[in-house]
């Protein structure tokens, strides 16, 4: 009888083992179509990203998200200091990845001294900074876009918010949000 069982076992794993082996088999490009970061909104904290304490907040009456609840926010303090928020997802071949974010600034600078520079680093390019927002970016949410380009080989592409600021001379607070990766 445990001869029996142990027979009907190995040949369920047989199965399965065959069954998703075949299932791979054609190995159908990845569609290019999609939203694939877990938590672009930062409705789930900092799960997907990693980032510094204080990073993801929840909004209020006064400074609502652009969507749901939660959003990043940096800087805005007046210390000297800066934070990190970064995530990295993967570019299937031939697919190109668009990163869209939405910013929000409040600033009491009438000068660039605060700063939020965002990255993308994508696999075989040199990183680049693509934006360096400071105070005059806008009181209401504003959006911004970019992209990663195609390559024919699988890529990883990672998204980094680099805020830095300066104790004195007023300041300016950075708000991120529905940071999205899509497919194409
Ligand atoms: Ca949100």
């Amino acid at each position: 009888m445990k001869a029996f069982v142990t027979t009907v076992s190995v040949a369920a794993l047989l199965l399965l083992a065959t069954g998703s082996a075949s299932h791979g088999q054609p190995a159908a490009d990845p569609p290019c179509t999609g939203q694939i970061h877990p938590n672009p909104g930062f409705e789930r904290g900092t799960t997907g990203w990693t980032a510094g304490p204080r990073i993801v907040v929840l909004g209020d009456a006064t400074r609502p998200a652009h969507t749901g609840r939660a959003y990043a926010t940096f800087a805005g303090l007046d210390v000297t200091r800066s934070d990190l928020l970064r995530t990295t997802v993967t570019v299937p071949a031939n697919c190109d990845l668009t990163v869209r974010f939405w910013v929000r600034t409040t600033t009491t600078e009438t000068s660039r001294g605060d700063y939020l520079n965002v990255g993308l680093a994508v696999t075989g390019i040199p990183p680049k900074t693509r934006f360096s927002l400071a105070f005059d970016g806008g009181a209401e949410w504003r959006q911004y876009v970019m992209s990663s380009g195609t390559a024919t080989t699988e890529r990883t592409a990672t998204v980094s918010f680099l805020a830095s600021e300066m104790a004195g001379n007023g300041a300016t607070a950075f708000d991120v949000d529905d940071v999205s990766f899509t497919l194409s």
